[in-house]
């Protein structure tokens, strides 16, 4: 692996927020610019056929401006190895594919990600991949496929996407281990603030950094952590190999909003929580999912799992059904519909519509009166004002 030259601050005890703002950034040794630029560059010159300049020879295999952001994101996680990639998605692929065979099996939750289970269930499985799908946060379920068929790796998302299912990573990668399988816990909605998966033993995290890390709904991009050397470096292989990495400019985005993330999760989280105990007293709202509220399953778990806040998700189930789903989503005024989420702004979504209308038909069915939630950094009272004409 390339680093700079610098201290990445990995193994500092320097608080989350002082990580984010140094890890992997030193001022330009030619001009002093005290921000990491955006090197723009496809090649690097040589200085001799084969004498690379600090192992920098071709944007592909390695950028430093990517350099800076892996860096970085690698000390906020408090994990050894940050790679970075075009998109969430071919950040799960990448990892995906550096490990598995024809043959091998991956156990997933029945509340994932659309884009994610079809990524498995219509590449991944047509290439020989074994795909089981149980409520992972249900340790029974979860024994029993263990104990019946050998996995290569379990796949965890906490808060789930888009029921905001809590898992217990320490508990359900204990559980794998006796059975010789790696839990990757998809970080994306509790981002590297509220959650530490790698502390809590999975073997890997991934993200999309599209969401909270870029955090400004401008960027799409991805990223996996893991703290095995030799995992790296077959990742890193397939990375330079397949080539869907992040431009500069990318990588360059999510390193500005890495440094901000604690600031802008805390307030996701404080927003969130005050929206959904007002809309669990709601007459036009038949259920409220967020993990903050005592009445939602994994309360528990997530008050000790998760730390500083519960994220800025919430889905809610409808009193009128699709109907009234789809009028509501279409009814807002500062909310904005669009698919996505983990942006300064609020928006808002239809999961069976739009985010998840791969999982049709399949044990992955979303409720078709849920509307989902992505909590922004707005004003509280704006927020519930709007939700509150668009159920009038
Ligand atoms: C989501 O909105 O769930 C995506 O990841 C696009």
């Amino acid at each position: 692996m390339i680093t700079n030259t610098h201290e990445t601050l990995q193994n500092t005890t320097l608080g989350v927020a002082t990580r984010a703002i140094h890890a992997g950034q030193t001022p330009d040794p030619t001009t002093g610019a005290v921000v990491t630029p955006i090197f723009m560059t496809s090649t690097f010159k040589q200085d001799g056929v084969g004498e690379m300049r600090n192992g920098y020879d071709y944007s592909r295999s390695v950028n430093p401006t990517r350099t800076a952001f892996d860096e970085q994101l690698a000390a906020v996680e408090g994990g050894a190895y940050a790679m970075s990639f075009a998109s969430g998605l071919a950040a799960i692929d990448v990892l995906l594919r550096s490990t598995l065979r024809p043959g091998d099996n991956v156990l997933i939750g029945n509340d994932v990600y659309g884009g994610t289970y079809r990524l498995l269930a219509k590449v991944f499985v047509p290439w020989g991949i074994g795909l089981d799908v149980v409520d992972i946060t249900d340790p029974a379920q979860v024994s029993a496929a263990l104990a019946a068929k050998h996995y290569t790796y379990l796949w965890v998302e906490t808060p789930s996407n888009p029921l905001l299912n809590i898992t217990d990573i320490a508990a359900t990668s204990a559980l794998a281990h006796q059975y010789g399988t790696k839990v990757v816990v998809d970080n994306t909605f509790a981002s590297p603030i509220l959650q530490h998966p790698l502390a809590d033993g999975a073997y890997a995290v991934v993200y999309s950094t599209t969401k909270y890390i870029g955090g400004h709904s401008d960027v799409v991009g991805g990223a996996v952590v893991v703290n095995d050397e030799a995992m790296r470096d077959r990742i890193e292989f397939m990375q330079n190999s397949a080539g869907a990495v992040p431009s500069p400019f990318d990588a360059w985005l999510d390193m500005r909003g890495l440094k901000t993330l604690e600031l802008r999760v805390l307030r996701h989280s404080e927003n969130a929580m005050t929206i959904a105990q007002w809309l669990e007293g709601h007459s036009g709202v038949e259920r409220v999912w967020y993990p903050g509220l005592e009445s939602h399953p994994g309360h528990e778990i997530a008050a000790r799992q998760m730390h500083g806040g519960f994220g800025g998700m919430i889905s809610v189930q409808l009193s009128g059904g699709a109907e009234a789903a789809r009028r509501f989503a279409a009814s807002t005024e500062i909310f904005t519909l669009a698919e996505s989420l983990g942006g300064v702004e609020s928006l808002i979504e239809v999961p069976a519509a739009m985010t998840h209308m791969s999982v049709a038909g399949t044990t992955l069915e979303v409720p078709a009166n849920l509307v989902r939630l992505s909590i922004g950094i707005e004003d509280v009272d704006d927020l519930i004002g709007d939700l509150e004409q668009a159920f009038a």
